[in-house]
C-alpha cells in the first residue's frame, strides 16, 4: 500500500493589479510594510513600457545601453548597433525606478538627451493618477475625474445621422436640452452641422442661423455648460461671443490658425478632436498622440492654458471600422498626455457595422463602448440616450473609481 502524501501546503500565488503608484503604496500597506520600504519599493512595483519616435543611433544606443545599466530593457530596430538605419523607433521597458535613474544619466549626455530626457519625464508624469479637479467653463464649474460626465447631443441640423431634423426648431431644440439635463445631462453639446459621411457643407451664415437661437435659449433656461460644435471661427466667437462656455472642435484648432485665438480670447475649455484626412497611418496610436501634441503646442502658443484642454480620439472621423476598434482597446494609453479624455461613440457606424444593426437600435452597442472607455479612462462621454447612458455610467463608476463616486458608499 502506497503512502499517503504529505498535504501540499498552499502559498495562494496570484497575481494583482498595479498599475500605478498609488495603488503600488496601498498593497505595500497592506501587506504591513513600513513607510521607508513603501516609499522605496512603490516605484519598482510599477512597470512601464514607453515607444519613442524618430531616434538616430547614435541616441538609441546610449538609451540602450543605459536602460541596460539600470535594469531594463530597450528594444531598437535591427541595423543600429552598426548604424546602417537612420532612425529608430524605441521600446523603453522599465519599472519607474529605473527609468527616473534613467532620467539622471540622460540628462548629463548630448545628442539632445536632455531634451528626450524631459519628455519621458512629463509623460511618466501624465500617467500618475490625476485625482479630480474643477474645470472652469467661464463660471460655470465641471468637477473632472469623481464621475464620469455625459455630454448630451443637441444637433440642430437637418440632417445629422441619428437625430437630424428633430430639433431644427428653436423652441424644440430647448425642450430636449432640458429633458437631456433632466435625464442627467452634464453638459450639453450644440452642433449646427452634420459630419457625417457625405454630409453637404453648409454656409457660416446658415451654422449660425441655426445655432444663435438656440443657443441663446440654452442660455437662458439650462444652468449646464453648453459647448458648441464647430470648427470654424466665426461661428465660435459668435457663439462665445453669446455666452457659449466650452468649444468642441472636430479638428483640434487645426483646421483654421483663427481658431486658436478665438478660444484664447474667450479662455474657454477646448475640446480637442483627432481627425484627419483619409485613413493611412503610419503608427496609429503615435500619429494621434503627435497630433493631439500639435493641437495642445498651438493652443498654448495662442494663450490657452493647458489644463483648460481636453483630448478626445475621434471615433468614426478619419478611421476604419478596425481602427476605430483599435483605438477603442487602446484607448488608455491617451493617459500618456495626463489631459481629461472625452469619447465619443453613440449610436456611430463603428457600431452599427459591428452589429449590422441600424441607427435607431445601437443603444446596447453604445453602452458597451461607454463601459469600456470608463474602464480605460475616459472622463466625459458624449451620447444622444442620456438617460440609458448615465446609468452605465454610473455603475461603471462604482466599479472603476469606487462606490463614492456614486455616493453609495453609505450602504456598504
Ligand atoms: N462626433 C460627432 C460630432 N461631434 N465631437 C466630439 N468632440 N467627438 C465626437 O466623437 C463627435 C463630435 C458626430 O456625431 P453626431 O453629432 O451624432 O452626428 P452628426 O455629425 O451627423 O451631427
Amino acid at each position: 500500500m502506497q503512502d499517503r502524501q504529505k498535504p501540499v501546503k498552499q502559498y495562494n500565488v496570484r497575481q494583482i493589479k498595479v498599475e500605478n503608484e498609488t495603488e503600488a503604496r496601498r498593497e505595500l500597506a497592506q501587506i504591513g510594510c513600513d513607510d521607508w520600504g513603501i516609499k522605496l519599493m512603490a516605484p519598482k512595483a510599477v512597470f512601464r513600457v514607453l515607444k519613442v519616435s524618430g531616434l538616430t543611433p547614435v541616441q538609441a544606443n546610449i538609451l540602450k545601453q543605459e536602460m541596460l545599466a539600470r535594469g531594463g530593457e530597450a528594444a531598437v530596430r535591427r541595423g543600429v548597433a552598426n548604424h546602417s538605419v537612420d532612425s529608430t523607433d524605441v521600446l523603453l521597458m522599465g519599472t519607474v525606478k529605473q527609468f527616473k535613474a534613467l532620467l539622471v544619466k540622460l540628462r548629463l549626455q548630448p545628442f539632445d538627451l536632455p531634451n528626450l530626457a524631459a519628455q519621458i519625464r512629463e509623460v511618466l508624469d501624465g500617467l500618475k493618477p490625476r485625482g479630480t479637479f474643477l474645470l472652469d467653463c467661464r463660471g460655470r464649474q465641471l468637477e473632472i475625474g469623481r464621475r464620469t460626465l455625459v455630454m448630451g447631443i443637441l444637433n440642430v441640423t437637418p440632417d445629422s445621422f441619428s437625430d437630424g431634423g428633430r430639433f431644427f426648431e428653436p423652441e424644440r431644440a430647448l425642450q430636449q436640452a432640458q429633458r437631456l439635463v433632466a435625464e442627467g445631462a452634464d453638459i450639453i453639446d450644440l452642433g449646427g452641422v452634420s459630419t457625417r459621411p457625405g454630409h453637404t457643407p453648409v454656409p457660416v451664415e446658415e451654422e449660425l442661423r441655426r445655432i444663435l437661437p438656440v443657443l441663446r435659449l440654452l442660455l437662458q433656461h439650462l444652468d449646464v455648460p453648453i459647448s458648441v460644435d464647430t470648427f470654424t471661427p466665426e461661428v465660435a466667437r459668435a457663439a462665445l461671443e453669446e455666452g457659449a462656455h466650452i468649444l468642441n472642435d472636430q479638428w483640434a484648432l487645426q483646421r483654421d490658425p483663427a481658431m486658436a485665438g478665438v478660444a484664447a480670447r474667450y479662455q474657454v475649455p477646448v475640446v480637442l478632436m483627432h481627425n484627419q484626412q483619409g485613413t493611412q497611418y503610419r503608427d496609429l496610436m503615435g500619429d494621434m498622440l503627435a497630433f493631439f501634441r500639435r493641437s495642445i503646442d498651438i493652443a498654448v502658443q495662442a494663450g490657452l492654458p493647458r489644463h483648460q484642454l481636453i483630448i478626445d480620439p475621434g471615433i468614426g472621423f478619419g478611421k476604419t471600422l478596425a481602427q476605430n476598434l483599435e483605438v477603442m482597446r487602446r484607448l488608455s494609453e491617451l493617459a500618456t498626455l495626463g489631459l481629461p479624455v472625452l469619447l465619443g461613440t453613440s449610436r456611430k457606424s463603428m457600431i452599427g457595422k459591428t452589429l449590422d444593426l441600424p441607427v435607431d437600435q445601437r443603444v446596447e452597442g453604445t453602452a458597451a463602448t461607454v463601459a469600456l472607455g470608463i474602464a480605460h479612462g475616459v472622463d466625459i462621454v458624449r451620447v444622444h440616450d442620456v438617460k440609458e447612458m448615465v446609468r452605465v455610467a454610473r455603475m461603471t463608476d462604482a466599479m472603476v473609481r469606487g462606490p463614492a463616486a456614486v455616493g453609495v458608499e453609505h450602504i456598504l
